[in-house]
């Protein structure tokens, strides 16, 4: 045992750095003894030691062969090292295990006590083990610390608030360690945790502290030591660590200078024509444009074929430019204030608009997409939007491990650190169905949002600590160095190429000019701006090293800067010649096939939506069955499924019997239905029970939606995180992609959906009016009264109705396809189904339409087991179709001159004015007419129930409060429709501040109310409507 100790010690005692030329060869290899055994057996008692970053920072070679021996002999070792290994075994982290001894302890040791004082060559060894820990912990600490003293900011203002981090590395710190001035020149052995050494395994400690600056502590700051994956921090590591990372050969060094050159002088151009215009210019963070290209380079060499972006304002139309490579005339006549709009919609600002161009990638000589998603002003909006537009392109091309398709998100600091969205995207990174196999952030760190400082923008050191969250390395980086920005890139890409998850590239630079061109920075950052005005450009910077270096003349600069100046002057007089402004030239997801060449639906007409009555009933069979052999289902679950089959029997359908035969109809016409939510699978309510459970085996379910035919298409369903505004994002995205999807996103709770508000707002209802892409994603918004209080009980319809572009007051002409027509001019549609058939119908309308538009569904709650809330196959077979509105078929139809009143509701309040009305032997002077598609409005059905029943008061009827739910946006219509002489009466709850009271008597009192006011037929005599 001695001799191993011994072994050890003689390999690891300080040298001189004469002594260690002279011996590195001999000693730096020197065999020590390894039993195989013993050492697998002490991996195994110390695995939770071996995982820790204690002796990963310090040593994990020294402590291996110091747990060896004292495995054999606990006494061999130092005490102090008995008491580490000790509470090690015992379960102690390494932090506690690695306890100083008191002078006390030490003294009662065996070693240390008066009696057995330790000898010369054993205080030697101590020494020796305290300064090897020492060493291994300072290189540790720069591992982990580096980055706070990296010279990240061009400004040299400190951009980073790092008060209450003191850091203790640097030469003249060693002391902090408790090595001394005189330890500097010895020769150290390296852990295996550190790459500094190159081929060499021992360096003095001068060389070490040098060598260690240099890859931590220069323009690049490196941020890994949260990661839990030692094969990651030590991949890492190699790349930072290893000496001579920075080298470039003189080939990538032009092509750096020429992107930085198109990058500057395209920002001077646009400052030279537009001098008065906003345009968020890139300016002191030219590096973005070669940043990004590197990224891009690098994965196409990795095999990419796609790359989907998204990006805020700052330097978007240099990255259109000079990235996605628009045709610059295209982005100049966007400045012309005189261009006409040639295509429907209201268009957007020039800096908001997308883009998707294939081009072949120079490096790797092979085709490749970039898209850059249009986006709103809303910062950081764009983000779950890009990886569900991310998630689908690798789904249509099977690329199930990100492969080919890959997303880049750009960030500005104060928004990447401000908006929760951003959060809510890290966290679907790494789940199974919402993963893009890792995306690289390139944050634009200009350390100002608009007027504010980042110490009043947010509580970290960094605009990227959120990405800590999910393992992320972050690589923060001087932005005035062109080749550290490259170089980290180029990690950056091969990190999301190699493991598939996200990373993190942080531009450390400035904003040159105020927010925007026009704005003056001097009123609120005077001094950083006094700087600003002294910083000399990179391009300037960068042209000058090279030329320093003899990489390029003078000469051959200036020609690079005049082609790329004459580039733009051409195509700058092109510009001058368009004579319209087309929208459709900026999509940022084309959809070859499914249009006309000039972008016009094929056909305005709607096939019919009914099925055979054979294909019913082979759906409902799955729907009722397990279609998997040795499967054992919940016995309750058994029971819903014999119950389905019985409906079938019965030819009848519940809700989740019609939305299973409408997705597993559209599955087995080979679209892809994607169902996505809180909760989904089961369903919040649990009837939908689209994922089976094995009640035996963990993990083992089966998704009977899949085995309808063999060859359908593929159905996901998934439950999500819970998040809305996040998922809502994801998953427009995704229906961006293809139209030949039905993506569906479920709220558990309607009233939940306004978390994510944005996506509605900004996306699903002006999306096509912008951007002029149409999306046709679904929106299941469980909603109803019934007693549940203020939040599970209002999806907000009325929030929903105000949004859409039906003209209220105009009586449309009513002509060929007129629903269709409809349907095409408006810019969602919003509809509450009070039956299965009708909910089915709508389901298969929204894929079989030659349009797409977004599609709201107020959905049910306690009709999904209403008795009477089931449907007839008969209304689902071949010839049927969704009904826009569906008249009473009652009594009232017999004699349409005696009924008195005509009550129009929507959803579920039908069922209770149906049961008062039999209650209250109403059934032939009041009609119920449902309206089932709210929006557009169905004014011609609508006309003539009106006109059917000419005799009748017209009243709207719902259960929601006056000031929600339908009324303002129905009356007005059907006011329009009935004309100025006939009014339009309401009964329904009064105005109200929440949607629904917490108190169920109080809910119940209030439905009866409105109930009484629907059918007393004396309730709006002598009022005015
Ligand atoms: C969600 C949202 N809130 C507020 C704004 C208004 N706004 C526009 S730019 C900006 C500052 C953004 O700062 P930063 O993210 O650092 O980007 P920079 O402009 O510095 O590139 C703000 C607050 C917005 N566009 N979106
Ligand atoms: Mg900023």
């Amino acid at each position: 045992m001695h001799r191993l100790l011994s072994t050890a010690a003689a390999r690891l005692r300080p040298r001189t750095a004469a002594q260690s030329v002279r011996t590195t060869s001999v000693s730096g290899t020197q065999p020590v003894r390894r039993d195989g055994r013993a050492l697998e057996l002490a991996r195994r008692q110390n695995s939770r030691v071996a995982a820790e970053a204690f002796p990963n920072g310090t040593g994990g070679s020294y402590v291996e062969e110091m747990n060896l021996a004292w495995l054999e002999e606990p006494g061999s070792v130092h005490k102090s090292w008995d008491v580490f290994f000790r509470n090690a075994k015992a379960g102690a982290a390494p932090g506690p295990a690695h306890q100083a001894l008191s002078p006390l302890q030490e003294s009662l040791s065996g070693r240390a006590t008066a009696t057995a004082p330790l000898s010369a060559a054993e205080t030697d060894l101590e020494k020796l083990v305290g300064d090897h820990l020492a060493v291994h912990t300072l290189i540790r600490a720069y591992q982990v610390r580096g980055h706070h003293l990296a010279k990240l900011d061009p400004l040299d203002i400190s951009c980073v608030d790092l008060d209450d981090a003191p850091c203790s590395i640097g030469l003249n710190k060693v002391g902090s360690y408790g090595l001394h001035e005189s330890d500097l020149d010895k020769v150290f052995r390296l852990p295996k945790t550190t790459f500094i050494g190159g081929s060499e395994d021992t360096l003095t400690l001068r060389e070490i502290v040098r060598r260690l600056e240099t890859a931590y502590c220069q323009h690049i700051g490196v941020e890994f030591m949260f990661i839990n994956d030692v094969q990651q921090c030590q991949w890492i590591r190699r790349r930072f660590e290893s000496p001579g990372i920075l080298r470039f050969s003189a080939e990538e060094k032009r092509t750096l200078l020429t992107r930085t050159v198109q990058s500057t002088r395209f920002e001077e151009f646009l400052q030279r024509k537009w001098s008065s215009e906003k345009r968020f210019g890139l300016e002191g963070c030219e590096s973005l444009i070669p940043a990004l290209k590197t990224v891009i380079d690098k994965s196409c060499g990795s095999g990419v074929e796609s790359v989907v972006m998204g990006m805020p304002h700052r330097g978007r139309l240099n990255v259109l430019a000079n990235v996605v490579h628009k045709e610059l005339d295209q982005i100049f006549c966007q400045f012309d204030p005189k261009l006409e709009a040639a295509d429907e919609g209201s268009g957007d600002v020039k800096y908001h608009l997308g883009m998707s161009h294939t081009r072949t990638n120079r490096l790797s000589d092979k085709n490749v997409t970039l898209s850059l998603v249009a986006n709103p002003s809303h910062l950081e909006a764009v983000d779950p939007v890009v990886q569900g537009k991310t998630k689908a392109e690798q789904f249509y091309s099977g690329d199930s491990k990100g492969k080919k398709v890959m997303s880049i998100l750009i960030h500005g600091d104060a928004a990447f650190a401000g908006q929760g969205v951003v959060y809510e995207t890290f966290h679907l990174s790494d789940l199974p169905s919402y993963t893009t196999h890792g995306t690289v952030h390139v944050v634009v760190n200009n350390q100002i949002g608009f007027t504010t400082d980042p110490r009043m923008a947010r509580s970290s050191a960094y605009p990227t600590d959120v990405a800590r969250v999910v393992n992320a390395p972050i690589f923060h980086v001087n932005a005035d160095d062109c080749e550290a920005v490259a170089y980290v890139c180029k990690v950056a890409a091969e990190w999301r190429n190699t493991f598939h998850k996200d990373v993190v590239v942080d531009l450390v630079c400035y904003r040159r000019n105020g927010h925007n061109e026009m704005d003056e920075p001097m009123f609120t950052q005077p001094l950083m701006y006094k700087r600003i005005k002294k910083q000399e450009g990179v391009l300037k910077k960068y042209a000058e090293k090279l030329i320093g270096e003899g990489v390029v003349t003078m000469q051959e600069y200036q020609e690079e800067v005049a082609k790329y100046d004459k580039i733009c002057e051409e195509a700058y007089a092109r510009s001058k010649d368009e004579k319209i402004l087309h929208i459709k030239d900026w999509l940022d997801s084309p959809w070859p096939d499914f249009f006309t060449a000039d972008g016009r639906p094929k056909t305005m007409s709607c096939p019919p939506t009914g099925l055979s009555e054979d294909q019913l009933g082979h759906i409902g069979k799955v729907a009722a069955s397990v279609p998997v052999d040795d499967f054992t289902v919940h016995t309750g679950l058994s029971r819903i499924l014999k119950a389905r089959a019985d409906m079938l029997r019965q030819r009848v359908c519940d809700w989740a019997l019609g939305e299973y035969m409408a997705l597993g109809s559209l599955l087995q016409q080979g679209v892809h239905v994607r169902l996505s939510g809180q909760d989904v699978e089961r369903g919040t309510f649990s009837h939908r029970h689209h994922v089976l459970h094995d009640q035996n085996t963990d993990k083992k379910t089966c998704i009977p939606m899949n085995h309808i035919s063999p060859d359908q298409a593929s159905y996901t369903v998934c439950n999500s995180s819970l998040s809305e505004y996040g998922v809502l994002g994801f998953e427009l995205g995704f229906a961006m992609a293809s139209p030949n999807a039905l993506v569906l996103w479920e709220a558990q709770f309607g009233d939940f959906h306004n978390t994510a508000q944005c996506i509605i707002d900004q996306f699903i209802s002006s999306g096509q009016a912008k951007w002029f892409r149409q999306n046709g994603i679904v929106l299941l918004l469980p909603h109803g009264m019934e007693g549940m209080g203020p939040e599970h009980s209002s999806a907000r319809p009325e929030r929903f109705l105000q949004m859409c572009n039906d003209d209220s007051d105009v009586f449309p002409s009513v002509r060929e396809d007129f629903a269709e027509r409809q349907l095409h001019h408006c810019n969602w549609t919003v509809v509450n189904c009070s039956t299965p058939a009708n909910y089915f119908h709508v389901l298969r309308r929204q894929m079989l339409l030659p349009f797409r538009k977004p599609l709201i569904v107020f959905t049910p709650k306690s009709l999904l087991r209403h008795p009477e809330a089931k449907s007839s196959l008969d209304l689902m077979l071949p010839g049927t179709r969704f009904q826009r509105l569906i008249p009473d078929e009652g009594p009232p139809t017999a004699r349409p001159a005696d009924v008195k009143r005509v009550i129009f509701c929507t959803g579920k309040i039908y069922y209770d004015l149906d049961r008062e009305r039999q209650n209250r032997a109403m059934d032939a002077t009041v009609a119920v007419v449902r309206v089932e598609q709210l929006s557009p409005f169905p004014f011609d059905l609508a006309k003539v129930e009106t006109e059917r029943y000419a005799n009748a008061d017209v009243v709207w009827c719902q259960e929601e409060h006056k000031n929600q739910g339908y009324y303002d946006y129905v009356k007005p219509r059907l006011q329009t429709t009935v004309g100025p002489a006939r009014p339009v009466w309401y009964a329904g709850r009064g105005p109200a501040a929440a949607p629904a009271t917490g108190n169920k008597h109080t809910h119940l009192a209030e439905l009866q109310r409105l109930l009484n006011t629907a059918f007393d037929l004396r309730a709006f005599a002598g009022k005015d409507s």
